[in-house]
């Protein structure tokens, strides 16, 4: 989902429960004769899956610090680089070949053949020809393509890193070094200085593994990749083919004109100490997570209409091919794929193929919050990010003279603790104006006000949805101020708003926005109870109502946090094609994502309020995403040859379970008064908690799987064989299992039915240790975990025998942890969600609890 103008866009409103829609173009079904985009699947299978080099073998999982022995690295480096265009030219021909002998004589148009992670192709044909080009041989799926969206200076130190993990890696001068991070996204602004490599002292390396190119055009000139942005590209054609591409507020080119793009790479990967300047105030410095990591764009997603799945399939294959270590995907699905494939859909199983060849794959989990099962990033080879926020707020505040004061949000200088008299807009207005605007009280045109009533008070304007959706603006409100020489702007909030993350905004002049609608109900009764009217005329012949503003610009680093913020979307996970709960643990992990300071694109038009800054404060799990993209490199090049699953793991078993004052992490619960909707987050909430990046350095055991894993569980979901068939061009084997037996580093069974066995295989990456178990059961389940106690050589295994019994029959969802404790420190924990379905059984009675 793409940011709105101050925060989270109007969709997270209207987020209803998610039904199942079936086949949806854009929201419509497509009509018979209509052209559309379609992804075709080949049933040879794709370069990625046919070439050994790339398959990361499980007993490869672990091979030492950097340094040690990194074979697996050095080997997908060399195939990664092994004239992968040659192998694309052919399967080019392949695909126009086939199309010429199955659409003989018609018309069509290819967009795209992909042929590493997928073989097939995107093309625009009628329905007509979809259903011929589906009965060929050679072809094993025909899918209509679906449409996509876009789902810090402090976050550094919150999260530990300049004294833990930055330390660790050598500090913030070579943390992430080595690590190419791929983005899709916006694209980016490559004259920003987050991304610039001109750091004589210490010059960035040349990643030896990464083959990506850079386009050059007149908006993207020669130059503008470096050694730190060492590739950008941008897929368009879909988008381009369905004609809603504007050129001049797209750019057919990887520049960023949204904004977007720019703050998810910078968050990951920027510079190390970039101030923060805007609005004319300096708001400390940036620094990406892994600021020595390199930045690859695959610009897929558009300021004026987001983004298609054959483009972020392109943009994914391309990725890969080039050589990525981490993809990092800050957008999601608009509603569920066609078909209610959660798993089984074009872009989830272009990202399998990519974890199979050793990309770590992280996705934002939408912006879909607070209800159940609102997540829309799926798939277990996925890792899915909810957002969080971060300790530090820029409170501001309004006294008034009655002394109730009244906090706010507003990046502003206040008045010095000097009372200024209040006037509403609506009470100042020309007198040749009549007042019939109902959109005059947002002052957007100082024409409409009488400045002599104005000057040197505090002007009331309103604050509507006109502002979220940008049509109308901060920036004018105070210039209309400024014209009419008020001392500042006071904005209440429309009854109508509610429910919308409203990001702090740089002001140029004393200024809040209360918020709450109930607090700005309390200042307008203030302010009229102190006006005196004319018994006739009605009109205000005494304004007595007065207040100051106590200023914005101190951070202040109190706040309860961190805390799952409403908008985050949360588990269960649905399972794929079916109305039912998958046994996958949903999202994976919370990270900072609210109110986060990053570089924005100076052509950036997706936030009003922050257009023509180099810096932007956004909100959404877009932006927690990457957070632990920057994080999973410092790991990956700590380990560079752990595999997507381990790496996953790492991150997950280590996660923090307690804010900052040591209680349990707290979840909004709904979109209004989210503070006061607040009870302890669940792993259906946070996943395996808030991310911790020194643990996740030195995890001590890891869980690990492998791509056979993900098959076996694939071809276990009832019905799939075809349609893993069509995907991967192979059959199913007869081993399957669930998804409660992946070897996950959580346990979700969303329907025990009376008793379930479940084993979990640790690997130990640190050193020899002894482990003593715990655990707490879900309420109604009796869970017992054998054995108890174990020691573990360095790079061994042990297996986890857990059983689950129902106690109840509760259906609800309840939720417990087993906690491993080693004697050298390490913590490894492992969230427990249990639904059961099934009635009460006595003869289940016996069974003890722990
Ligand atoms: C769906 O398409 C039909 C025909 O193209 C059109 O009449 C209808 O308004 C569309 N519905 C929506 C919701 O866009
Ligand atoms: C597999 O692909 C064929 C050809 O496109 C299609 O007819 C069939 O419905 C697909 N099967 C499934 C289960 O998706
Ligand atoms: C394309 O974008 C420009 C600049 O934002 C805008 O003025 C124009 O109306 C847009 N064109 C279309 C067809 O939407
Ligand atoms: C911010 O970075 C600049 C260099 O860009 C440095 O001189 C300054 O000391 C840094 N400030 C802080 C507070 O770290
Ligand atoms: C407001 O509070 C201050 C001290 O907190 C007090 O001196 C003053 O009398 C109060 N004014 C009113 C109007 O209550
Ligand atoms: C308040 O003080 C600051 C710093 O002294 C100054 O920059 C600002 O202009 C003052 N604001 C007002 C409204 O007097
Ligand atoms: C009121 O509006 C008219 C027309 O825009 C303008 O000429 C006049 O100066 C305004 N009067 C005041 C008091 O602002
Ligand atoms: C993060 O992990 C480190 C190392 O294990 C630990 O010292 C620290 O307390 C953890 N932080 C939080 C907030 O849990
Ligand atoms: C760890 O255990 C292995 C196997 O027992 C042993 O050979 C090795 O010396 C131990 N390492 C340390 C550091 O104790
Ligand atoms: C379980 O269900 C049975 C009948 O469906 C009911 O009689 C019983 O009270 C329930 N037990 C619990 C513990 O809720
Ligand atoms: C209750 O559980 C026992 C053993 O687990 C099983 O043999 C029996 O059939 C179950 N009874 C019902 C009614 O499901
Ligand atoms: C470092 C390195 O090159 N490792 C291995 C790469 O793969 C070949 C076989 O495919 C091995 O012989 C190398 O040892």
């Amino acid at each position: 989902m793409m940011e709105g103008s101050n925060g989270i866009r109007v969709e997270v409103l209207l987020a209803a429960a998610i039904l199942c829609l079936g086949i949806l173009v854009d929201g419509n079904s497509s009509s018979d004769d209509e052209a559309a985009v379609y992804i075709v699947t080949i049933r040879h299978p794709p370069t990625a899956h046919s070439s050994d080099a790339f398959i990361v073998k499980k007993d490869q999982v672990f091979h030492g610090p950097a340094g040690s022995s990194s074979m697996n690295t050095l080997n997908r480096t060399k195939g990664g680089s092994r004239n992968p265009r040659s192998h694309g030219s052919y399967f080019s021909r392949y695909h126009d070949a086939l199309l010429r002998k199955a659409l003989k004589g018609e018309k069509y148009i290819k967009l795209y053949s992909y042929h590493y992670l997928i073989n097939g192709f995107a093309v625009l044909i009628t329905p007509q020809q979809a259903d011929k080009l589906s009965r060929r041989g050679e072809v094993s799926n025909v899918i209509l393509d679906f449409s996509v969206r876009t789902a810090t200076t402090h976050t550094p130190q919150f999260l530990g890193l300049p004294q833990g993990a930055w330390v660790q890696q050598g500090g913030s001068g070579t943390a992430g070094e080595g690590i190419v991070i791929g983005f899709i996204d916006t694209g980016i602004d490559p004259t920003h200085p987050s991304f610039s490599d001109n750091t004589a002292e210490n010059p960035f390396p040349v990643p030896q593994h990464y083959s990506g190119i850079c386009e050059v055009t007149p908006d993207f000139p020669s130059g503008s990749c470096n050694r730190k942005l060492v590739g950008a590209r941008h897929f368009a054609a879909s988008a381009i083919t369905r004609g809603i591409f504007n050129a001049s507020q797209d750019y057919a080119s990887p520049f960023d004109g949204d904004g977007h793009g720019t703050h998810t790479a910078s968050v990951a990967a920027g510079n190390n100490g970039i101030p923060v300047v805007v609005a004319g105030h300096n708001f400390g410095n940036a620094s990406g997570m892994a600021p020595r990591s390199h930045i690859a764009i695959y610009k897929a997603l558009y300021k004026s209409f987001g983004g298609f799945a054959a483009d972020v399939v392109a943009a994914i294959d391309q990725a890969a091919q080039d050589g990525v270590d981490i993809i990092s995907l800050s957008i999601t699905p608009n509603r569920r794929p066609p078909g209610c494939a959660t798993f089984f859909n074009p872009i989830d199983m272009a990202l399998l193929s990519a974890v199979k060849a050793g990309i770590f794959v992280i996705q934002a989990a939408g912006n879909t919050g607070p209800s159940p099962k609102s997540v829309f990033s799926f798939s277990p080879w996925i890792f899915t990010v909810g957002a969080a926020a971060h300790d530090r707020v820029y409170g501001n505040s309004v006294v008034l003279g009655n002394n109730i004061t009244i906090s706010g949000v507003g990046l502003a200088s206040g008045t010095n603790g000097t009372m200024f008299t209040l006037v509403s807009a609506l009470d100042a207005l020309n007198d040749s104006r009549t007042g019939n605007d109902m959109y005059i009280g947002e002052c957007q045109d100082p024409a409409n006000f009488n400045p002599e009533i104005v000057q040197g008070n505090l002007l009331i304007c309103s604050y509507s949805i006109r502002f979220v959706l940008g049509l109308s603006t901060i920036k004018r409100t105070l210039e209309t101020a400024a014209n009419l020489s008020a001392a500042g702007v006071v904005f209440y909030m429309d009854p109508f708003v509610i429910g919308f993350q409203l990001n702090p905004t740089p002001m140029s002049l004393p200024g809040i926005i209360i918020p709450s609608p109930d607090d700005s109900k309390i200042f307008l009764q203030y302010y009229n109870s102190s006006l005196e009217r004319d018994s006739v005329t009605k009109k205000v012949v005494k304004f007595g109502g007065v207040a100051c503003i106590s200023g914005g610009l101190e951070a202040n680093f109190s706040y309860l946090a961190p805390k799952v913020m409403f908008y985050s979307a949360r588990g269960p996970d649905p399972e794929n094609s079916f109305p039912d709960n998958a046994d996958i643990l949903k999202p994976n992990l919370v990270a900072p994502g609210n109110s986060i300071w990053a570089a924005w694109s100076s052509r950036g038009t997706d936030s009003i309020e922050f257009q023509g800054e180099n810096f932007a404060m956004m909100s959404g799990t877009s932006m927690a995403a990457p957070h632990v993209a920057g994080i999973a490199a410092l790991i990956k090049q700590k380990f560079p040859t752990i595999s997507p699953s381990a790496l996953g793991s790492a991150l997950s078993t280590t996660a923090s379970l307690l804010d900052k004052d040591g209680s349990p992490i707290m979840a909004q619960r709904a979109y209004a008064k989210p503070d006061l909707n607040l009870s302890p987050a669940t792993p259906f909430d946070m996943g395996s908690g808030f991310i911790n990046a020194t643990a996740a350095l030195d995890p001590g055991l890891i869980f690990d799987l492998s791509y056979d894993d993900y098959t076996s569980f694939l071809c276990g979901i009832n019905g799939s064989a075809p349609v893993f068939l069509n995907y991967t061009g192979q059959n199913c084997s007869t081993s399957t299992i669930g998804g409660a037996d992946l070897n996950l580093p959580s346990i979700t069974i969303s329907n025990l039915n009376q008793s379930q066995m479940v084993q979990r295989i640790a690997t130990n990456i640190g050193g020899n240790e002894t482990y003593r178990v715990g655990w707490s059961a879900p309420y109604g389940v009796s869970v017992k975990v054998t054995p108890k106690r174990f020691w573990v050589a360095s790079g061994q295994r042990q297996v986890l025998n857990v059983s689950f019994v129902a106690l109840t029959n509760s259906t609800a969802a309840s939720f417990g942890r087993i906690g491993l404790f080693g004697d050298h420190g390490h913590v490894v924990n492992i969230p427990l969600s249990v639904i059961v379905k099934t009635s009460y059984n006595t003869t289940n009675k016996n069974h003890s609890f722990h």
